[in-house]
This record gives structure tokens, sequence and C-alpha cells, in this order.
């Protein structure tokens, strides 16, 4: 009865109202989890369509199927969609939705930024593939790059789609990725170590930790392509002080660790799956766990590979080439621990298993031809022709789809509370897997005999027709192997047996539940003892479910999770998370607002739109908080917690530790901008331009010093005042002294870093001001100071970068 009387109270508390409004506001994990996968799922089925349209027009000579102005939107729009609409989200919404329920916690840290992501990434999406019915869809490859994107030889709106377009879904993997990190870091299960963490959680944190340092070089390059497109100011233009080669690199910085962004989830699922098939447990968790940490830090230091041919020292190229081959290793290591636990284990040929073989032999063939690229001499013959098509679709369809597959047919059952039909998924396996092999195994060779990438045709005498037509027969084959598979899921989601809590006997969490999921997850949340706390208590189910776990009483009608200790897990203080709101959908709209106008190049009103924005950032920040002091808790199990009201090191201070590493990585790869042009430009920075001025420098220190100084003693009207002087130096500097940004790539370079100093003591300037407000509302006491020691650190930062600013912006005139 207890156990009743607890579901109905917090099945009040958690659920999402019925019908589109409770749609629109819902900020459930659960629900935006599987909204993600399902659009991700659905862009890739769009981005398969556009690959079958490649293969009908290559499976020719000569062929006129689609004229090459179409076919160049065709192959750019598939390998944008399927890397920025497809493998991110799809990940994403695989954490949203799986990593609470492993955790032993009810939600993600931040539930209205996971549903804000969400809108962003379907306005964002929408924007994208819409413009290919608009015909003027992006066409100058996924990498874009100038100067084929740049004015000149793209004088459409095709690159701002996706400039704009990418840049907008960015703001959803961001949010994606400060979540996933802090939810991993706090909300766990009580007496979760690190150690004890499920192994997929490691991958997830790796993973998110390299979003949060790999997407801001793209963010920073796409803003300041599309910067460049809309108002000149030369970055990438060689003939006024910039370089196409800039672009490159902020790319490449990017785009390598994606690789690894989209590996690593799915190899955590691989680790996951693969021994409850063996019957067994993981081989080698902490060697496995060194080796993602070691993948994760090893790939940001080899994005030259990718730019092996464009005339770099050969210093570099020894360096990037062995730091490529060394990938090998943290790799291996992961293979070996996965052979290991089959060899240990007693392997069941189910169907989650029959595509990790798939993903075994595929991704190794990808990885070898990894290693071969590696090689300079190899890479200097094999660039931009087929076979490095064929080795990016062995490394990330082997690498991410077929594990995605398995994880589908593992996790199915827990969405829909389901078992399986009929054996369509194996059907589904053998099409997609020879036709796979069909397609892409004779790409090598077609490669080897010279067929570049991207071209729209090719003569009879070339000898690859025979490659090619066999290619795109695969390649219809494989369609109708992921149709078959979309049919499967389909037929068990609506005809499955119901099937009982924990189909797989595995010994995660997130099966320690009633499936499909409740609202709330848990009835009552666990303290664990070790890896596998379902094989330590057999029925750990039923005591949560009956509430003698942790958090067991609804009564304040609040919604509770647990937040622990990061390294050791000890429960630490109650999370307070809030609930379903109009906030996120709206502020997803105004962003959209902004990113059309600039679409449309109606800049002058494109900033009302982030006007509304902030307006609706500063009433999120609003609702959230309390007016009183509520003290300790009862957490059950004799535990007496404070809320994250009153304690520290919230998941609000790590989400901000993490949103500004983000941006202090977005304002180094700036920095980094500026000193790579500095070395290659000739004339650089040009004597003329440059300017000596003492007194907006001196009033950026002043500023920045009085904000420090004035936070230190909890002046927030001094401090915003300190932000305001740094933010008038370095508008005057760049409006009064310097040159105008569109005359140089120096010009453009110093107005980009004013720009970031600015922007950041502007966030600053209002942060005080909020605080100043919330401190009259009564929002803060000696005990409920969360607030302002987070606006400390945004201002710190700001104050920081911008007197950094001011002085790099006057330092080359004081020297010339
Ligand atoms: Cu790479």
């Amino acid at each position: 009865m207890r156990a009743l009387r607890l579901h109905r109270t917090l099945d009040a508390i958690w659920r999402t109202e019925p019908g589109w409004r409770g749609w629109l506001r819902s900020v459930n994990h659960s629900d935006i989890g599987k909204r993600f996968i399902i659009a991700a799922f659905t862009f890739f089925a769009i981005g398969g369509v556009l690959a079958m349209l490649i293969r009908a027009q290559l499976a020719t000579p000569n062929s006129a199927f689609v004229g090459p102005a179409v076919y160049n939107q065709i192959f750019t729009m598939h390998g944008s969609i399927m890397m920025f609409l497809f493998a991110i989200p799809m990940f994403e919404g695989l954490a949203m939705y799986i990593l609470p329920k492993m955790l032993g916690a009810r939600d993600l840290a931040f539930p209205r930024l996971s549903s804000l992501g969400w809108w962003c990434y379907l306005f964002g999406g929408t924007i994208i593939v819409g413009s290919m019915l608009a015909g003027v869809a992006p066409d100058a490859g996924w990498f874009l790059y100038p100067p084929l994107s740049g004015k000149q030889w793209t004088p459409g709106i095709n690159s701002d789609v996706w400039l704009l377009g990418i840049t907008f879904v960015e703001v959803s993997a961001m949010c994606a990725a400060i979540e996933i990190a802090v939810s991993i870091l706090k909300l766990r299960a009580g007496d979760m170590r690190l150690d004890r963490m499920p192994i997929l959680a490691w991958y997830l944190l790796a993973t998110a930790g390299m979003m949060i340092f790999g997407f801001p070089p793209l963010i920073l390059g796409s803003i300041l392509l599309e910067v460049e497109r809309a108002f000149g100011w030369p970055f990438y233009t060689a003939a006024l002080g910039g370089d196409p080669l800039l672009w490159q690199h902020l790319f490449w910085l990017f785009g390598h660790p994606e690789v690894y962004i989209i590996f690593l989830p799915a190899a955590g699922a691989v680790s996951t799956i693969l021994p409850v098939m063996a019957r067994t447990r993981l081989l080698g968790y902490g060697a496995i766990v060194a080796a993602v940490l070691a993948l994760a830090f090893l790939s940001f230091g080899l994005w030259v590979h990718h730019m092996f041919t464009t005339g770099i020292p050969h210093m570099a190229l020894g360096f990037f080439s062995a730091a490529s081959t060394l990938v090998a290793i943290p790799t291996a290591v992961q293979i070996f621990a996965w052979l290991g636990t089959l060899w240990n284990g007693r392997p069941e040929m189910k169907l989650p298993m029959l595509y990790l073989i798939g993903f075994f032999i595929v991704f190794v063939l990808g990885g070898l031809t990894g290693v071969m690229l590696a090689v300079v001499p190899f890479d200097t013959q094999a660039h931009d022709t087929a076979f490095v098509t064929a080795h990016l679709h062995y490394v990330l369809v082997g690498g991410f789809v077929f594990p995605m597959l398995a994880a589908a047919y593992y996790w199915l059952p827990h969405f829909t509370g389901r078992g399986r039909v009929m054996r369509i998924g194996e059907a589904a396996f053998w099409l997609i897997f020879v036709g796979f092999n069909l397609t892409f195994f004779g790409m090598h060779l077609t490669g080897l005999l010279g067929m570049p990438r991207r071209i729209d045709t090719y003569s009879e005498e070339m000898g690859w027709t025979a490659l090619n037509l066999i290619s795109s027969v695969g390649g219809f084959v494989q369609a109708f192997g992921f149709a078959l598979f979309l049919i499967d899921v389909v037929l068990k989601t609506r005809l499955g047996q119901r099937v009982r809590r924990d189909p797989w006997n595995a010994d995660t969490l997130e099966w320690a539940m009633p499936i499909p999921a409740p609202s709330y997850n848990f009835a009552s949340l666990a303290r664990v003892s070790s890896r596998e706390p379902r094989d330590d208590v057999p029925d750990l189910a039923v005591r949560l479910a009956r509430g003698d776990g942790l958090l067991a009483s609804a009564e304040s009608g609040r919604r509770e999770t647990l937040a622990v200790d990061m390294t050791t897990g000890t429960p630490e203080h109650v999370a307070i998370l809030p609930g379903n709101s109009w906030l996120p959908i709206a502020t997803a709209a105004t962003l959209g607002g902004f990113f059309l106008l600039m679409l449309a190049g109606l800049y002058p009103f494109a900033p009302l739109f982030l006007i509304g924005t902030a307006w609706l950032v500063w009433r999120w920040a609003w609702s959230n908080g309390s007016r009183a002091d509520i003290g300790a808790i009862d957490a059950g199990d004799g535990l007496r917690l404070p809320t994250s009201f009153e304690a520290q090191g919230t998941t609000g201070w790590w989400g901000s530790i993490f949103a500004l590493s983000a941006s202090a990585t977005l304002f180094a790869s700036l920095l980094f901008g500026y000193a790579f042009l500095w070395t290659v430009a000739p004339n650089w920075p040009p004597p003329e331009l440059t300017q000596a001025a003492t007194i907006e420098p001196v009033l950026a220190i002043l500023g920045a010093a009085l904000a420090t100084l004035a936070v230190r003693v909890r002046r927030a009207t001094l401090a915003a005042a300190g932000q305001g002087a740094i933010l008038l130096a370095l508008a005057a500097l760049i409006a009064l002294r310097m040159p105008s940004p569109s005359s140089h790539a120096y010009a453009a370079t110093s107005a980009a870093v004013a720009a970031y100093g600015i922007f950041h003591a502007g966030v600053a300037m209002l942060m005080w001001l909020f605080i100043r407000a919330r401190s009259r509302a009564g929002f803060h006491s000696p005990a409920r100071d969360a607030e302002p020691r987070i606006a400390t650190l945004w201002s710190d930062h700001a104050a920081g970068a911008g007197a950094f600013a001011a002085m790099l912006l006057v330092i080359p005139g004081w020297l010339a």
C-alpha cells in the first residue's frame, strides 16, 4: 500500500502533463532522450536517402541523373546530416535517456537545459534540411573549406545555412555535454565511487569532456567565417592578411576529436552489452578507463593528419604521423579487453551480439586503413580519393552505427517494456552487413585506382565502372536492411510480448526499475557497495520500489534526487530539480529567430532576438532558488542532508565551471588564430594599422581590478560598474582607435578578441545586476549564497579576459 501511495505522489510530481501542452513543456530526461533518438533516426533516414542518390549517380559512367550543382548539395548534406544531425544527437539521446537510470538518479542535472538543447536541435536541423527543399543547401563539402565556401565562390546563402544552422545545433551539443558531465560527476546513487560507476559512464564522461573542449574551435571558426561572409571581415582571405588554412586548423581541431566523440559512446555501449551477452563481467575495467581517457587526450593532438598535403613543415608531419599511429594503442587495449571478456564468458548469439560481431569486423578494418593513412607518403597518394571515403565509413559505420544497432536491440525492451516479435532483426543484420561491405570494400580499390572523392561523374576509360556498380548495388542492399530494422522496431513496439523487468539478466541499475520506466525512475534511491549492485542485492528493484532506499518521501512536492561527492559518492546534498516549463522552447524560439534573421541578411534586426533571449534567460534564472532557509532534510537511512539551495559545490557551480572552460577554449582558439596569422601571413600586423593607445587599456585594467575586488566584499553594484568600464574601454578601442575590421585580417582578429571581452563583460554586468535584484528579493542568505559565488566565477573570468583583450589590442602598437 505504501509503495502504491509513494508511486502516486511521485508520479504527480514528475510526470509530463497530457496533450500537446505537456509535450511542449516537458523537461523529463526520458521524454527528451527519446525525442533525440527518434529525431536523430529520422535525420539518419534523410541522410540515407541522400546516400542512395549519390550511389544512383555514380552507378554508371557519364551519368546525368542529377547535375553537378545538385550533386554538390547532396554529398555535402549527406556528410553534414550524418555527422551533426545523426551521430552526435543519437548519442546525446541515448545518454540522456539511460544515464540517470544507470547512475541510480531520477533525472539529469539541468532538466530545462536538456529541453532547450532538444528544441535548438530540432529548429536548427529543420533549417538545415529545409534548405534542401528550397534548393539552397550547403554545397561546399561537409567541412566547408574556404575559399570555396566564401562569398566569392558561394555567393548564395548555401554556406550561411551550414554556418548558422550547425552553430545553432552546436548550442544543443554544448548543453548536452555540460549536462552529461555534471550529471555523471554529481548525481549518482549513494556511495557510488568513481570506480564503481558503470563503464558507460566513464565513456560518456570522456566524451562530454571532449565536446566541451572540441566544439568551441568549430563554433569559433564558423562564427568567423559567417562574419567574413556577412560583413567582410577577412579572416580567411589571403589578399587581406588572412589565411584559408586557418579554417582547416580550427575545423580539424574539432573534426578529429569529433571522430572519437562519435566512437567513444558507441564503444561504451559495446563494453556494457558485451559482458551481458557473454554472461560474465567486463575484463580490465581499470585498463579500459585508462585507455578511454588516453584516447580522449590523444585525439586533440592529431588534427593535422587531415592536412598532410597542405604543405606543412616536415617536423610537424613526423610528429602528427607518429601521434596518429599512437592512437592504435588505447584502441587495441579496448579490443583485447573485449576479446578477453568473450574468452572468459559463455557468449550467447542473441541479437545484440550479432551486431557486436559486425562491429568488430568492420571497425577493425577501418582502424587498419587508418594506420595506413597515418603514414604520410601513403596519405599523399590516397588523399581525397575514394580510399578515404571507404576508410571513414568503415570507422564511423563500424564504430558507431553497428554498436548503436546493438544498443537499440539491447535497450529497446527498456523503452517499450516489450520483447521481440519475429527474427526480422537477424535478416536486417545480414542485409546491412553484406550491403555495407559490398558498398565500401570495393571503394578502397576504386580509390587506389585514382578515383577522387566528391566527383559527380567519370568516364568509361577510367576503369572504375564495375567497382562503382557493385558499390551502388551494395548501397541499396544496405538501405533495405535499415528499412527492415525500422519495421522491426515498429513491430516490437506495437506487437511485442510484455517482458519481465530484466530480460538480459544484466547487473546495472537501469534494470532495477519497472519497464517502461516510471517518470521518476526510482521510488527511492539506491546505495551501492560494488560495481554490480544487482548481484549484491538480488531483490534491489523490489526494495527500491517499496521505498527502502534514500529520498523515499515525496511530501515536499519538489523534484528531488541525490547529489554525491564526486570521487567517493558519499551522499552530500539533495538536488532540487526544476519542473516542466515553457522557458526552454521560448528561449530556443528566440534564438531560432536570431539565426533566421541572420540567414535572411536582416542584420540590424537580429540583435532584437538576442535581447529577447537575454530576457528569457533572466526569467529562467529567476525561477530557481528559495526565499527561505530550509535546513537539513531527512533523506532516509539516518541521513540528514541540506538541499542544493544551501549547499556548496552544487551542479550549478560545476555547470558554470564547464561552461567557462568551453568559453575559455573558444578564446584560446581565437588567440591561436591570432598567433597563426601572425606567424604565417606576410607583413602581419601591418605597422600602420597598429595602435598605441594608453587610456583605454588603463581603463580596462582599472575596471577589471574594481570588479575583482568588489565581488570579494560582495558589492554587486560596484562589480557591475567595473565590468561596465571594461566593456566601454574595449568598445572605444575598436570603434575609435582601430581601423575598420574589414580592412585587414589583423583589424578583424583584434575586433574579434575585443568582441569576446565585450560579450563576457556584458554578461558579467547583467549577472551582478541580477544578483542585486535577487538579494533584495530575499533569495540570498548566509546559507543560500550559491548564486553570488557562481557569479564570481563568471565575473573573474570576464575581468581577466577583458584586461587581456585590451592589452593585446595595444601591445603591437607599443612595440612598433
Ligand atoms: Cu582524424
